[in-house]
């Protein structure tokens, strides 16, 4: 049912005396956080704060019934419940406000992500999950609003999956049962994003237990609700997903005051309650809601709110309102209250000074080893006073930063560059060893460095005897899914198609029937959230394969990918991992959308995802096994035309392996490298047996991972004896061949070899055209790889290769 405003009149006080202090003393703590951060951004100490205040009730009442393994998706106004947990310390609100580059200062993102960006360590240090069960989790917070929407789809979907999957019983460190909520909050106009709609939809269609918390202020930033939602009124607009009585499809709605404090304790207990019992999920509106502080320290809210509006919002503000309400109970007198804002005044300002002293100590500390250096070099240099400034500069800075010491570093040895001071060195050394502390501090941790990581897989070769049939591509597939599923309970499957139909092209064709509706399952047409659940169940301990059937639909999901899932693993510094592997199929089949090739637009956006580009099945099969035994998340894209192409299976289907980041020689040559991948593979061998004809040898390489990219320097290898290269894709130009070009010229060093221009070759810059035509003047073909090559040889020998076609 959708509720009323909740009355509080009608609430039977549950709680004591002492819980209800102890409340108000959080929620008046976290907003003297939010105030003295705002001061800190002001006055220059910090580079920019958003703040929980006006939201600290409704999240005091969230924390009585968030438990241990429960899991928090939420966004930048969540402080206070993370306070009421015990999640984040103030000092660690701090830190992180300051960006204190330390995981042991700022445990969420190590001063990696904004203030009031949170984020639980599920992780070990060496990679490994810590037992869940124990924590209060949260997932890692984001900025673009209505990114935590996605993952919540999985992160609330995994407890229906580990209470009704019998195999799943034993993983105790993640579930017990299926009994965990994902507690999701968003903002009021964040409601406008499609990928709000999405994802409750998608929450509802599954039966996940998700507590959704709306903070209802009126405002994004600076804009109304009227220009936000049909009707202003969210939970009205919500309206049709609520459950009938009686039944477990849809929705609990409740509307509830920000202000009012038992209604919205009893608001959560009762909508949490039933969601961890019947895994029916709740949908919590909390209006009149305030933001003390407007939006953020960008701005200032008297700009576009009304004398009006700032009145009420002093008038209903939660802090108060909860403060009349105590007095009025008797629970205590005003001046009691006093005492304890004075006391926590001065608690959260010494705690902030604590962060401030731990943040500024080390930098401070480096800063007098430089100047100590630069007294040393100083008598005998030229430009003395000039060093000494740089000194008293750096010395002085009211908020010290690393950023300058390497400034003033460089600008020391520039003036020093003719001076032959034996301590200069001393100096050289100093910065040579900032140089690897820095990399860690703020571009480790892109990728798993635990000992699952993908580069660590050991290469396991596919084995064939006579008796291995020769079967259609997606058979290999089909058996390498079923060994996948079959070897690790935790494998789940799922996609547009992908349970009853076994997906488009038969890849999982009677999984379902075989592993239950659970393990191999049919999604709505939601490539967010399919993503997105994939990244929550990940988060959650459990493996998924989520597949986006079209490679071109893949950009409906590259937002969340790009912001969520490649981002993760860094943003945290290794504090959390979503081990998901994408599926999908693509490359060249027919006309715009089933034939595109957009590779350097995701490897640019996915950096942090291994992205792998199998020329056929048998190779598909081996990725997906080596991701399944790496921590690492992974993009397959296999070749949409290699479905009904033969291939013969490998004895060892569910073992064997193929090396992320390692190409592979498919036809040895002398004159001229040819470097392509995926669909590409076969014309560019069919062109190379073309050249063979007239008289050139052209080694072929399967580069087969662009994510990451020939660790191993083969590419280089093969160059080193050719000389000549070409990189060949159907992307566009300048995309991924591009991407190729550097990586082998200017990174592996290929330019030292080159005895002619490099090249590439790609598809038009415009889609593919319909039709065998459109097709063949759209993209690469064997006559114009042969033509490429082939002129790369006649220059280089036009008598021995002439133009015959010209
Ligand atoms: C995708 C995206 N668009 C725009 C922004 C800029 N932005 C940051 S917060 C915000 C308003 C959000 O309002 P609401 O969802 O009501 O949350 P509130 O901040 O009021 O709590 C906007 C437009 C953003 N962060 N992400």
């Amino acid at each position: 049912m959708v509720l009323k405003h909740r009355e509080k009149t009608t609430f039977q006080l549950p709680l004591d005396r002492e819980e209800i202090l102890r409340d108000y003393r959080i929620a008046f703590q976290s907003r003297q956080a939010s105030v003295i951060g705002r001061r800190e951004v002001l006055s220059g100490k910090a580079k920019f704060g958003i703040f929980g205040d006006g939201k600290e009730l409704a999240q005091i009442a969230m924390a009585k019934v968030f438990r241990k393994g429960d899991f928090r998706s939420g966004y930048y106004r969540d402080q206070t419940l993370m306070f009421a947990l015990g999640a984040v310390s103030l000092q660690e609100f701090f830190a992180q406000l300051y960006a204190h580059a330390d995981v042991e200062a700022d445990p969420s993102t190590a001063g990696r992500s904004m203030n009031a960006h949170f984020a639980s360590r599920s992780l070990n240090p060496d990679g490994n999950w810590r037992n869940l069960m124990e924590l209060y989790n949260s997932s890692a917070d984001m900025s673009p609003t209505g990114s935590q929407m996605p993952r919540l789809v999985g992160l609330a979907y995994a407890s229906r999956l580990y209470r009704h999957l019998h195999e799943l019983q034993h993983l105790t460190q993640f579930s017990h049962h299926g009994d965990e909520v994902a507690f999701g909050a968003i903002g009021n106009a964040s409601c406008a994003e499609g990928v709000f709609w999405e994802a409750v939809n998608a929450v509802g269609v599954l039966m996940a237990p998700m507590v959704l918390s709306i903070w209802d202020d009126g405002y994004g930033i600076s804009v109304t609700n009227e220009h936000q939602m049909v009707k202003q009124n969210i939970s009205e607009l919500l309206k049709g997903f609520q459950r009938a009585p009686g039944t477990y499809d849809g929705y609990d709605i409740y509307s509830v005051r920000g202000w009012d404090y038992p209604a919205l304790v009893e608001t959560y207990v009762q909508a949490t309650e039933t969601a961890r019992r019947d895994h029916v999920p709740a949908l919590i509106h909390v209006v009149e809601v305030t933001q003390p502080q407007g939006h953020s320290t960008s701005g200032s809210h008297e700009r576009y709110k009304s004398k009006e509006r700032l009145e009420w919002e002093q008038e209903f503000d939660c802090l108060r309102k909860f403060r009349e309400w105590i007095v009025a109970q008797g629970v205590a007198a005003a001046e009691m209250l006093d005492q304890f804002e004075r006391e926590d005044k001065l608690l959260v300002e010494n705690t902030r000074k604590a962060a401030w002293e731990a943040y500024t100590r080390p930098i401070r500390e480096e800063i007098q080893e430089v100047a100590d250096i630069l007294d040393e070099i100083a008598p005998g240099a030229a430009h003395a006073a000039a060093l000494a400034q740089i000194k008293d500069r750096l010395l002085s800075a009211q908020t010290p930063l690393r950023r300058d010491i390497a400034v003033g570093l460089r600008e020391a040895l520039l003036l020093l560059k003719d001076e032959r001071i034996p301590a200069k060195q001393v100096l050289i050394d100093w910065k040579k060893r900032q140089d690897p502390l820095q990399e860690e501090r703020y571009s480790s941790h892109l990728y798993s460095r635990s000992a699952e990581c993908a580069l660590n897989v050991p290469e396991i070769k596919p084995v064939y005897s006579e008796r291995s049939p020769v079967v259609h591509g997606f058979e290999i597939l089909n058996a390498c899914f079923d060994a996948m599923l079959a070897r690790d309970p935790r494998v789940v499957a799922f996609g547009e198609d992908v349970g009853r139909l076994g997906d488009v092209n038969q890849g999982f064709a009677g999984l379902q029937a075989k592993y239950g509706e659970l393990r191999v399952s049919d999604t709505g047409i939601r490539e967010t959230t399919i993503i997105g659940q994939a990244i929550g169940l990940a988060l959650r301990g459990l493996r998924p394969i989520a597949e986006i059937q079209y490679l071109d639909y893949v950009l409906y999901a590259l937002q969340i990918m790009s912001d969520d899932l490649a981002t993760l693993h860094w943003r945290t510094k290794g504090g959390q991992k979503a081990p998901l592997i994408v599926r999908t199929r693509g490359h060249r089949l027919e006309g715009i959308w089933h034939s595109g090739s957009p590779m350097a637009g995701l490897i640019h956006l996915l950096r942090g995802v291994h992205v792998l580009v199998p020329r056929n099945m048998t190779q598909a099969a081996g990725f997906y096994n080596s991701l399944l035994r790496s921590d690492d998340p992974g993009l397959v894209v296999e070749v949409l035309n290699g479905y009904r192409l033969k291939e013969t299976l490998p004895d060892n289907i569910g073992e064997f392996t193929v090396p992320v980041g390692v190409p592979e020689v498919l036809r040895e040559g002398t004159d001229i490298t040819l470097v392509t991948y995926g669909a590409c593979c076969r014309i560019v061998l069919e062109a190379a047996e073309r050249l063979r004809q007239v008289g050139v040898d052209a080694e072929v390489i399967d580069v087969q991972s662009l994510l990451p990219f020939d660790v191993h320097g083969g590419i280089l290898e093969s160059l080193t004896k050719t000389s000549r290269i070409v990189f060949i894709d159907e992307d566009v130009p300048g995309g991924a061949t591009a991407y190729m070009l550097q990586e082998v010229i200017e990174k592996q060093g290929g330019y030292a070899w080159l005895d002619s221009p490099p090249r590439t070759l790609s598809a038009k810059p415009h889609r593919p055209a319909y039709g065998s035509d459109g097709d063949y003047w759209s993209k690469p073909n064997v006559e114009q790889i042969f033509e490429t090559a082939y002129e790369i040889m006649h220059e280089v020998d036009p008598a021995r290769y002439p133009f015959f076609y010209r």
